[in-house]
């Protein structure tokens, strides 16, 4: 079988000798040493360009390196008859889980006030909220929304979450499909963006919905950039109508050095850093869809290409 693999933003080499130590017998060629085009089976890929994909006439099996896929349905020409798999891996799960609670901990427990108040050398007192008095609304309840809910209703957190399909999930509120995202949004302390980036999804962090939120709520987009409308965000920051928001996915990646979040007081920004694929712990989940291949064997983790997730 040979693998190709191809991204920019992944240690490439790091992946080639991870799935090398799971199947010695992988024939891997790192683009764009590709070799005959002919020849390449699968393709492990983050964000190809254009065509790249196409190029390849046998190809069985592209697999994503990470959770989402948008990086790859954009491309126009992508071949839907092969077979599209993803990453579902715990450790990054437990990533987006860990960030997640890192910022609705600081939002809710004014970490970011209290840090002002020291470089003033400010003693202020500052009255607690209750978790249980606060809402943390999720958007997307697939394998991360899911995780993240149920860790933040073991905090005390009301939790409420929105999805194409019902949730039934304890603890969580589950409101489902376009015409209840008005419902859920109007109950959101905490806002968390965990959707995929689809055409039904893309800008749907708007000025309208945002206005739909409570006065006051935060904003935490871990999707992907693709879900903000950025003038959107920012007005409603700068209108006090958001007490602030943590991004860590962007329109256009790297964020370009005058882009106003980095110095926007109101935002903290992470580098598309919030979860992340290690190869060692999910080479294996590659190579076992690889002997599916080889076997006749159902591929798991598929992608549907009609939904786009
Ligand atoms: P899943 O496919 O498991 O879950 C997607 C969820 O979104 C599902 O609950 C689905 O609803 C819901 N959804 C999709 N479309 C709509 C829609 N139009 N309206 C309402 N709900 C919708 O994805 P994951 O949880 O694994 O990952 C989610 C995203 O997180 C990835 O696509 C990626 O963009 C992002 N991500 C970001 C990382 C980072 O480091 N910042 C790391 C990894 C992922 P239903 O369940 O009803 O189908
Ligand atoms: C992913 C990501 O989709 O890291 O896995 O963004």
């Amino acid at each position: 079988m040979a693998v190709l693999i191809y991204s920019r933003n992944h240690p490439v080499e790091d992946w080639a000798a991870a799935l090398r130590k799971e199947a010695p017998d992988l024939d891997i060629r790192l683009h764009p040493q590709t070799g005959n085009p002919a020849e390449i089976d699968v393709a492990l890929v983050w964000k190809p360009p254009p065509g790249l994909l196409q190029s390849f006439p046998n190809l069985k099996l592209i697999q994503s390196f990470g959770a989402g896929v948008d990086g790859i349905l954009a491309d126009p020409n992508i071949p839907k008859h092969v077979p599209l798999a993803r990453v579902v891996d715990g450790r990054l799960t437990q990533g987006m889980s860990e960030y997640v609670l890192l910022h609705v901990l600081r939002f809710h427990r004014q970490v970011d006030t209290m840090a002002n108040n020291q470089r003033n050398r400010t003693w202020r007192w500052l009255p607690l909220v209750d978790a249980s008095e606060r809402v943390v609304g999720i958007m997307g309840m697939g394998t991360l929304g899911g995780h993240v809910a149920r860790k933040l209703v073991d905090f005390g957190f009301q939790v409420a979450s929105w999805s194409r399909g019902l949730k039934a999930v304890d603890g969580v509120t589950s409101f489902h499909g376009d015409d209840h995202l008005e419902g859920f949004l109007r109950i959101c302390n905490i806002l968390v963006c965990l959707l995929p980036l689809t055409p039904q999804t893309r800008g749907i962090i708007s000025r309208r919905t945002l206005s739909l939120l409570p006065r006051g709520a935060y904003v935490i987009n871990a999707g992907r950039g693709g879900h903000v409308v950025e003038a959107d965000l920012l007005h409603a920051l700068d209108s006090e109508w958001l007490s602030g928001a943590t991004l860590d996915v962007f329109n256009e990646e790297p964020l370009r050095p005058d882009h106003p979040f980095w110095t926007h007081p109101k935002v903290t920004v992470t580098p598309h850093n919030a979860a992340d694929s290690i190869p060692a712990h999910v080479a294996p989940q590659i190579v076992d869809n690889i002997r599916r291949l080889q076997q006749g064997l159902p591929i798991l983790r598929l992608v549907d290409y009609a939904r786009g997730y």
